[in-house]
């Protein structure tokens, strides 16, 4: 078989994957207060950082992403920050929020340009008080916001590493939260059993779900199989509510036969009225 190719498309296909895109400030110490790090401006008066990260559970974000660019405030040493490698973050010190531009580099098999993204750089508590109150019991303002790429009929290469199996390796690696990561992603035979039963690749569900496996072929059926118990639920009230209409309708079919009409319209009139207020 030739090697996939990262200049052929592969059509009507699309694979999203998520990021987190997010920042995190702290207070630091007062200017003369013993435990402030030295060497601060004395008008900074938090640390921050800015970073990309995938969700815990996901396949492996470097698949896809080759490095991460943060553009941030201008009066910075060397504004444009590149990061090769994970973690995708910049750390830094500083006393006002502002925009931070954020340009993510692909993997060159996937033929793509670079995307941007924005992230507003929150220092100060927001929220209502439940949340400020814990921002300020954690002495940590965190803003994150969940975004989305999209890789629209992919190349063929990148199709390949998104839908590979070695996506999901990272997981068991003894790294901080991996093993048990590792073991919620894997079926019972450590492997994450995806795709077709037929062997054909694709980008489904995992099989089963776990703590950090939120989303599942398991958890979609139990889903469905609760929907379509709600829908006979529903169905049978409707069936009981024509049945009781009819009744109605029969007995005014009764009454306009045993009145006339002028005695009929009036309780046509009465039972519309009745049937506006039970709504
Ligand atoms: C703005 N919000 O958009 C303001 C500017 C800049 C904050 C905020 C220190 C920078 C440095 C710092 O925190 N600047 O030390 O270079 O106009």
């Amino acid at each position: 078989m030739p090697a996939p190719a990262a200049n052929k498309r592969v059509k009507s296909k699309r694979i999203s994957r998520n990021i987190i895109i997010g920042s995190e400030a702290y207070n630091l110490p007062p200017p003369g207060d013993p435990s402030r790090p030295k060497g601060i401006p004395d008008d900074h008066t938090k640390r921050w950082t800015v970073y990309v990260r995938q969700p815990e559970g996901d396949p492996d974000i470097r698949v896809w992403l080759n490095k991460v660019q943060f553009k941030i405030f201008n009066t910075y040493e060397n504004p444009l920050r590149t990061c090769e490698n994970p973690p995708f973050e910049v750390t830094e010190t500083g006393w006002g929020g502002f925009s931070i531009d954020i340009r993510l580099h692909f993997q060159p098999i996937s033929g793509e340009k670079a995307q941007y993204r924005q992230h507003f750089l929150q220092l100060e508590k927001y929220g209502d008080e439940k949340m400020q109150a814990k921002q300020e019991s954690e002495g940590c303002v965190r803003s994150e916001f969940l975004e989305v790429v999209q890789f629209n009929e992919p190349t063929e290469a990148l199709f390949e590493a998104l839908t590979s199996e070695d996506q999901w390796n990272y997981l068991s690696m003894p790294t901080k939260g991996g093993k048990k990561a590792a073991m919620m992603a894997m079926g019972p035979d450590g492997k994450p059993r995806r795709g077709y039963p037929n062997g054909e690749r694709s980008a489904q569900l995992p099989e089963r779900g776990g703590d950090t496996v939120p989303f599942s072929q398991e958890q979609e059926a139990a889903l469905i199989q609760f929907i379509k118990e709600k829908i006979g639920v529903v169905e049978k009230e409707l069936e009981e509510e024509s049945k009781k209409r009819e009744e109605t309708e029969g007995m005014l079919k009764e009454l306009r036969a045993e009145l006339g009409h002028e005695a009929a319209q009036q309780a046509a009139q009465q039972a519309s009225g009745d049937r506006s207020r039970r709504r």
